[in-house]
């Protein structure tokens, strides 16, 4: 609207001075001076350059870059402090053990030993036989029965004393095996004639394997026993040889 008017304004002027222009000079001053007529005048020069604004807000956060690429491993970094104090070593305890244990390795190193060496010889031994809790031992060596019952008590045992069936088939078995007719075992009436104990003097029970006749103390000099290739007992007597078998209680090897 002001632009149209500024407009107007400048036309008028230039149909006034186009008027004026086409009349002679004096009448020019003498209406100039009657008519008093404003117009705007001619644009003016460009002003001064102004001063430096002051700077704009922040642009918008842009989007977020490409994942770079791994870096190369750093240095190794400088030592930690050091850590709390640890719980006493149990070394003492290890020691303790491990010297029980060395103990033990020279114990059944003695016994080993003592299969191989301190038994008369291989050839005097018939391989053993075991149950749940004990080891007999037919000895190949011919013996009075003192003498093999002192065999047997020097290695811890006693001659062999069946007290049931079972072990009484064992051992005649084991006699059979052997291709042996006779055996000592630990059953006598040394003490007391009649009165038959096992070698180590528990009485006998119920159990027994007397062959028909026996005992009958023959010649009143038969005080200790033999198992026959049948399992039977027979008294004889205690100064005649003959091979023995020994028995262990395995808790006590
Ligand atoms: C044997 O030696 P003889 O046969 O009379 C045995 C006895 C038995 C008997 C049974 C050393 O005696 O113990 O009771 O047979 N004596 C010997 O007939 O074996
Ligand atoms: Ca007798
Ligand atoms: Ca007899």
């Amino acid at each position: 609207m002001k632009r149209d008017l500024v407009f107007l304004g400048t036309l008028i002027s230039l149909v006034f001075l186009s008027l004026l222009r086409s009349g002679s000079p004096q009448h020019l001053a003498e209406e100039a001076c009657s008519v008093q007529i404003l117009v705007p005048g001619l644009k003016g020069d460009a002003g001064e350059k102004g001063e430096k604004g002051s700077p704009g807000r922040p642009g918008r956060v842009g989007p977020s870059g490409e994942k770079g690429e791994k870096g190369e491993m750093g240095d190794v970094g400088p030592p930690g402090p050091n850590g709390e104090p640890g719980i006493p070593c149990e070394c003492s305890q290890l020691r303790k053990a491990i010297g029980e244990m060395d103990n033990q390795v020279a114990q059944l190193t003695a016994e080993l030993k003592f299969i191989k060496n301190a038994l008369p010889s291989p050839a005097a031994v018939a391989g053993v036989r075991e149950t749940d809790n004990k080891i007999y031992l037919l000895v190949k060596e011919e013996k009075r029965y003192i003498d093999a019952q002192l065999y047997c008590h020097g290695r811890g045992g006693n001659l062999g004393m069946p007290k049931d069936e079972a072990a009484n088939g064992l051992l005649a078995s084991y006699i059979n095996q052997a291709g042996l007719t006779r055996v000592f075992i630990g059953i006598n009436d040394l003490e007391r004639e009649g009165t038959f104990v096992y070698s180590d003097r528990s009485p006998m029970q119920t159990f027994n394997k007397w062959r028909n006749g026996e005992p009958n103390n023959a010649y009143d000099e038969e005080d200790c026993v033999e198992m026959v290739a049948s399992g039977g007992w027979n008294d004889v007597a205690c100064h005649i040889t003959m091979y023995f078998i020994c028995e262990f209680d395995k808790e006590n090897v």
